[in-house]
């Protein structure tokens, strides 16, 4: 391994090397506290009782996963499904303590029907752009509410997934549709404060078969704009049509100062929610390379973006999915920063495409295992979580 590594420096030069194995180790990746648990599709889940339940069990798993990965300090959490109100949320501070875990952002459900209150079945027919106004006002409450669950549990990041849309053409107004949006989410954002982020995600479709409310980076865009500073674009990788340049996305939504982060996963339809890397590394690959790119023209610093698993594990073991998942991210981001940044500038500037692609596909079939391997071993980490896991579990 060591000689390997030698090789590495040889090739690459010490610093880059150096850095690779520093940054991979200080990237902050978190889990989500639903991304333990075994997801379903609309046939079924098919759960086989290992898997965590309670909110307790899922931040318990998530410390777990932290020890083992390094990744992980902090975790997403989804309300009202991790606390219905402020006592339960306030329950939540023991186990995230005791997991040695913080709470990471907190994701508003506006398509779970509720027991009490507004939100009956009657959300199939949207939530902040609902037709009545009562149901609109409740969702903007519950958003509220998430803010204080946010502030209650020491995190800044509210995440807004809106699940509104329509199945017919008759269903309701476009221009309706974005009216009450815009007056709802104002209704949001004016009440974050300094120092708290909204991020906004956008998806193409589902459960809505006929129209999204926050249907592409477009709209989520300007909605960040209105929201103002505090509000920014959550690029979701399986919220696309197929075939969409995810990585062109990054570039123009990075310029404007508006990326906040990702929802990573993989996928080969729509919105499948795979392992992230399982399907498509070389996209993981650019859309880094993308981001670096914009670090080193003065725009965002990759470590600043929120960057966050979102899976739905029907198959696998979810625990191990998400090992899985890190490792590809890892990967990745590794292979990125060992491109050769200064030559793709100047074969670019020439312009020279195929030399260009070279340096491209240089760092990318480079085997950087021994890169993730020493930057464990520097943090006291098992050098393959994954089979580590397996032994000791
Ligand atoms: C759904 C959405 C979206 C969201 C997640 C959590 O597709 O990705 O982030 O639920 O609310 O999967
Ligand atoms: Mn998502
Ligand atoms: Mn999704």
């Amino acid at each position: 391994m060591t000689e390997q590594l030698d090789h590495l420096f040889e090739y690459f030069g010490k610093d880059i090397i150096d850095i690779a194995i520093q940054r991979v180790a200080t990237i902050p990746i978190e889990v989500p506290s639903w991304g333990f648990g075994r997801g379903g599709t609309r046939f079924g889940a098919y759960k086989v009782g290992t898997e965590p339940v309670t909110p307790g069990e899922k931040i318990a798993a998530a410390g777990q996963f932290h020890k083992l990965t390094g990744k992980g300090s902090t975790i997403a959490l989804h309300f009202p499904w991790d606390g219905k109100n402020k006592t339960e949320v306030r329950k939540l501070k023991k186990p995230l303590k005791q997991a040695g875990i913080a709470a990471g952002s907190i994701n508003a459900n506006l398509f779970s029907i509720r027991e009490k209150g507004p939100l009956t079945d009657t959300i199939r027919f949207g939530s902040l752009t609902h037709p009545h106004e009562k149901v609109r006002d409740a969702s903007v409450k519950h958003c509220i509410d998430c803010l204080d669950y946010m502030r209650l549990l020491g995190s800044n990041t509210f995440v807004l997934w809106l699940p509104d849309g329509t199945n017919s053409p008759g269903q309701m107004s476009m221009y309706e549709q974005s009216e009450r949006l815009e007056d709802a989410l104002l209704q949001v954002s004016e009440a974050l404060v300094e120092n708290e982020t909204m991020l906004i995600e956008y998806k193409i479709f589902e459960p809505g078969f006929y129209s999204t409310a926050i249907q592409d980076y477009g709209r989520s865009l300007y909605l960040s704009w209105l929201a103002g500073d505090n509000a920014k674009v959550l690029v979701d990788l399986g919220h696309h049509p197929h075939g969409v340049n995810v990585e062109q996305i990054i570039a123009q939504v990075v310029r404007q100062g508006k990326l906040g982060g990702f929802h990573f996963n993989d996928s080969y339809y729509a919105d499948d929610d795979l392992a992230t890397g399982s399907l498509h590394p070389h996209q993981l690959f650019r859309i880094f390379v993308n981001l670096i790119e914009g670090e080193m023209r003065g725009y965002v610093p990759v470590h600043e973006l929120a960057f966050m698993i979102d899976q739905s594990h029907n198959i696998k073991d979810p625990f191990e999915e998400l090992i899985e998942s890190v490792e590809n991210i890892e990967t990745a981001y590794v292979k990125a920063m060992l491109v050769d940044y200064h030559g793709l500038e100047g074969a670019r500037a020439a312009p020279d495409p195929t030399p260009a692609d070279r340096i491209l596909m240089d760092a990318f079939n480079t085997d950087v295992r021994p890169i993730l391997y020493e930057s464990r071993r520097n943090h006291g980490l098992p050098l393959d979580p994954l089979s580590t896991w397996r032994e000791t579990s």
